[in-house]
């Protein structure tokens, strides 16, 4: 039987902190503010999208909420975003992925200023992120590490696995265990021997994409499971990657889906506003 590892309770505690560090900032003179880019209609961005303002409500977050059509150009998509890195009272910048095909992403993220690039996706950032030398995290692996880090289990020297090697989740994840002196193992699409593999991490990391991909003959007894997929299986219900009722007999803890890794991302978005606000100010 494993732990449950609560993403929401973990949010809140941190949210709590975070709320006390805005209305400290305020009286300083600094208010945070993220502004939000949805580029056309998809359901499941226009509720990721919602919940952002809404965290940015309850922390006392500035928001702004810019929803342009589907038919968006990349290049008024630019010219918005350039007058988002010109104005001081907008900390930190999101476009929400993924974006229409007319719209090529890596533009997009190059043109956002690193000092509000609240996603970490900027080349500039992600070099800071392998260097050691970051500002800003990327939302879902530092949700992650937060994650570990309430279980009170030690990532120092520990055998980690990730599956999924995308530049959001899987490739960050493994550098920041990586940071904590992890011995991390990558595992993806074409890896010959995944479930030898997964079966040796005494943390495993899930994000693939797959609903309930992993499944018990693919974890090591009293493992650290964390899940970072968001499906619909076949009753349209949101699951994870990990197959949970099989494999939470066998872990020692395991998140949730929803009520995860979900919250954290959203979270640590907060975290990296804030920081932006701090860093305009001369405070970081
Ligand atoms: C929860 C995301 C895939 C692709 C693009 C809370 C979120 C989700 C779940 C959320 C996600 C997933 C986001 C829960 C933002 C996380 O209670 O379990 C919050 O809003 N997320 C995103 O912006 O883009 C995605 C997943």
């Amino acid at each position: 039987m494993a732990k449950l590892i609560d993403g929401k309770a973990v949010s809140a505690r941190l949210r709590q902190e975070m709320k006390a560090e805005v209305e400290a900032l305020k009286e300083k003179g600094i208010t945070p503010g993220l502004a939000v880019v949805l580029v056309g209609e998809d359901p499941a961005s226009q509720v990721y999208v919602r919940n952002k303002i809404r965290a940015c409500e309850e922390l006392g977050i500035r928001s702004e909420n810019h929803l342009l059509p589907a038919d968006t150009t990349q290049e008024a998509l630019l010219g918005l975003i350039e007058e988002l890195n010109r104005r001081e009272e907008v900390s930190g910048i999101l476009v929400q992925l993924p974006l229409p095909r007319q719209i090529r992403e890596e533009a997009v993220i190059a043109a956002i200023a690193p000092e509000k690039d609240v996603d970490a996706f900027h080349a500039q950032n992600v070099g800071r992120i392998v260097q050691g030398s970051y500002r800003f995290l990327p939302c879902t692996p530092a949700g992650v590490m937060e994650l570990i880090r309430s279980t009170g289990v030690a990532v120092e020297g520990k055998e980690c696995v990730v599956i999924g090697r995308s530049n959001i989740v899987g490739k960050p994840m493994a550098m920041l265990m990586l940071h904590q002196n992890a011995t991390v193992t990558i595992c993806h699409s074409r890896t010959q021997s995944l479930a030898e593999t997964a079966r040796r991490a005494d943390i495993l990391i899930v994000a693939i994409g797959k609903a309930k991909f992993v499944t018990a003959g693919m974890v090591k007894e009293g493992a650290v499971v964390i899940d970072v997929g968001m499906n619909r299986d076949e009753n349209g219900k949101l699951c994870g990657d990990v197959d949970f009722a099989s494999v939470e007999p066998k872990a020692g803890y395991i998140t949730p889906v929803p009520g995860g890794v979900g919250p954290m991302t959203i979270t640590m978005l907060m975290r990296n506003t804030i920081t932006a606000a701090k860093l305009a100010g001369g405070l970081a």
